[in-house]
């Protein structure tokens, strides 16, 4: 049951599509709405757990620390801060009486979840709040989360081909450097599918245009690559250069279309291309314009985009600069004290993402002026909606591939995200485990992180272990910047059995790992869940932050320690313990319920079946397109009968719910294969070879 709060008159966000009836009297309940109009508290049973808030930093358990929604271009996502790229105001408070809180709120909003008080959640607007805010309530959290996502829409749908194996760096200059990164993985057997173009294959980083020089015939080379089974995904940037000639820059100017400074004149801030404009994404000609642009890139034959530096990212604003050098001048030639110091360092430090320039420039919504900061959340969702929403015209038919830096909840509709950019840290492979199934509450199901770290060096072992769980991950990309180790699996060499074997252990899963995917996607389910939505009766599985269970069948346990040999795991069932180390090369041990200490070798992946479920496995390929998903075979934890929902599409078209896209394989004590449906398959049981 859903039901919906209204406070003040709330800036139409585009969230919800189908809005419950508002509720004509009374408060939130569970919350105590405070004097001030702007904030909601709840007090937090010492067992209570406060899930959800997607993409942030810390635990799947989210009481200990105040998180901030207001989306921010953050380089170090370390555990002290409050902000990163998105903003994912979804709640689920869970204990006895679970339910959950959505505030479709489009400025900042804070989340004090027992910071302050240890015991208290607190939820609070900068400003009196207009808001809605939704209350669900459920039969426990896995339904809680159905209904809400029921409420936001069904999650975008990634082409199959994003399913494989993606390399991507700041980056490759040239379309060589681009053939020698798909050579170097074909001829050392390495699956890959995909390579992703970074800001530097533009001409002097302008969206949709390409570098004439470094990727001459861009069309031809598109094809090149497809003949070689790999697709290019270029970047765009939300920032458009201010250039003389550029035809976006000039539409733009021309038609108004975008965000303007209070005396009406466009707003500067500068990315990448110096001097740039930003397109006033929630305008909705604006928008239709824009989403319009990735049209010359889809006609060169590209089919999947990631856009960025959409918080908007701004490295400085040309009034803010224009101000710092003045003062600058005054301070030059004098004594600086300590204070005439730091002013002088603030000057500087100040230049990027500075709130004030956030305050100094405009939308126009629906005919209605809007202040940027009060609506700040929405730009990235408004720039992939622009996206989105241009190729359901463009290629009704065909599923693009699109996934964005900044987010908030809406945007699940229109892409999924990348987590932006992280370090080679062992810490923020943790994060990156902690922050998927946050991230499967709040709608956003197609999404990794920068596999190996994207700032810093990353090592081989990092790498492996990172690759051992990013093999679970439905965006698998390996992406670093520039100036860092390079990261490719083929720069060490000695781990490339290993790196090979563990990548193609993900192409062996893939008809499960899809499978899963969609029915999330189709049912509004998750992908990745916490222990506790599966086990909330048992007190030791609602506890555990570092393990997570995939689908109704798998759970995994990653290594995510330097140097450990391997970690303790908790079975809240008996499961079948299954090591991998190559799809050939695998075995099989049945663990009891309780706690174990697992050795596991670099050179290894392991998944836990649970018990009486089996999942479908194909024989490996180099890339999505060679693989047999009508060929299975069964890898099966069996005491009386298996029972397996398979989901299977041709993973380009957008016939998502025809019934011809389900079977059902029966696995029985015996390794019995069996499969009812329409789709023809031929069965085996996965076996050593
Ligand atoms: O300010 O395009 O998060 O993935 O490589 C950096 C260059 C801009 C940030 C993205 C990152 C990308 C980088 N971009």
């Amino acid at each position: 049951m859903i039901q919906l709060y209204r406070y003040g008159k709330p800036f139409e966000t585009d969230t919800i599509l189908q809005k419950p009836e508002v509720r004509p009297e009374g408060t939130l309940p569970y919350f105590k709405t405070e004097k001030d109009g702007r904030s909601f508290s709840c007090p937090l049973k010492a067992e209570t757990a406060v899930y959800g808030l997607g993409e942030t930093v810390r635990g799947i358990n989210k009481r200990g620390w105040l998180y901030v929604s207001n989306c921010t271009d953050e380089p170090a996502h370390t555990e002290g801060k409050h902000s990163l790229y998105a903003a994912h105001n979804f709640l689920l408070i869970a204990d006895a009486h679970s339910f959950g809180v959505f505030f479709d709120y489009p400025g900042e909003l804070t989340f004090d979840i027992g910071y302050t008080d240890l015991n208290m959640l607190r939820v609070s607007a900068r400003e009196p709040a207009d808001m809605d805010v939704y209350l669900v309530e459920g039969d426990g959290p896995e339904d809680i989360v159905r209904q809400f996502r029921g409420l936001i829409g069904r999650s975008y749908i990634a082409p199959k081909w994003a399913f494989g194996y993606g390399q991507s760096r700041w980056s490759y200059y040239t379309a060589d450097e681009v053939r020698e990164v798909v050579r170097r993985h074909r001829e050392n057997h390495i699956p890959l599918d995909s390579v992703y173009l970074d800001i530097d294959y533009m001409e002097r980083y302008k969206d949709f245009t390409v570098n004439r020089e470094t990727f001459p015939d861009f069309p031809g080379f598109v094809q090149e690559m497809k003949k070689q089974k790999i697709h290019l995904v270029p970047i765009i940037d939300a920032g458009v250069k201010i250039e003389n000639g550029y035809d976006v820059y000039e539409e733009g100017i021309k038609n108004g279309y975008f965000c303007k400074k209070e005396d009406g004149t466009p707003f500067v801030g500068a990315v990448w291309p110096g001097k740039a404009h930003f397109p006033d994404f929630l305008d909705a000609r604006a928008r239709e314009w824009f989403g319009g642009k990735y049209k010359c890139l889809l006609d060169q034959g590209i089919d999947g985009f990631w856009n960025d530096m959409n918080e908007p990212a701004i490295f400085y604003s040309e009034d803010r600069l224009n101000r710092a050098f003045a003062e600058i001048k005054k301070l030059e030639g004098r004594n600086l004290d300590v204070k005439k110091y730091n002013d002088l360092l603030g000057l500087i430090n100040d230049l990027s993402n500075n709130p004030e320039d956030y305050a100094s420039f405009y939308h126009v919504c629906n005919g209605k002026r809007v202040r940027h900061d009060r609506v700040h959340n929405l730009y990235g969702y408004h720039m992939t909606r622009a996206a989105g929403e241009a190729f359901e015209k463009l290629e009704p038919e065909k599923r693009i591939l699109m996934f964005s830096r900044s987010s908030c909840i809406g945007m699940h509709r229109y892409g999924g995200v990348w987590t932006g950019d992280n370090r080679s840290w062992w810490s923020h492979l943790l994060m990156e485990i902690q922050m998927m199934p946050s991230l499967n509450m709040c709608g956003f199901l197609y999404a990794g992180a920068d596999i190996g770290g994207f700032g810093d060096d990353a090592t081989a072992d990092l790498l492996l272990r990172w690759i051992a769980f990013g093999l679970f991950t439905p965006l698998m990309r390996n992406h670093a910047t520039l100036g860092t180790r390079e990261q490719e699996v083929y720069r060490f060499p000695e781990a490339l059995p290993a790196f090979r074997n563990l990548i193609r252990i993900r192409y062996a899963l893939l008809p499960y790992l899809y499978s899963e995917y969609m029915k999330a996607a189709l049912r509004d389910g998750m992908y990745f869940k916490p222990l506790a939505f599966v086990y909330p009766d048992d007190p030791d599985a609602i506890h555990v932050q570092d393990q997570l269970m995939i689908g109704d069948e798998l759970m995994i346990a990653p290594v995510y320690v330097q140097n450990a040999a391997g970690r303790s795991v908790y079975l809240p069932e008996p499961m079948k313990l299954v090591r991998m180390r190559s799809p050939k090369d695998f075995s099989e041990e049945n663990l009891e319920k309780g706690h174990h200490y697992l050795p596991v070798p670099l050179d290894e992946t392991i998944f836990f079946i649970r018990a009486d479920r089996c999942i479908p496995l194909s024989e490996a390929g180099e890339s999505v397109e060679e693989i047999d998903f009508g060929s299975l075979a069964l890898l099966g934890n069996v005491q009386t009968k298996a029972v397996y929902q398979y989901y299977s599409d041709d993973g380009y078209g957008k016939d998502y719910d025809n019934p011809s896209h389900y079977a059902t394989i029966t696995m029985d004590r015996e390794e019995n294969v069996t499969a009812e449906g329409k789709m023809p398959l031929r069965l085996a049981v996965f076996a050593h070879h």
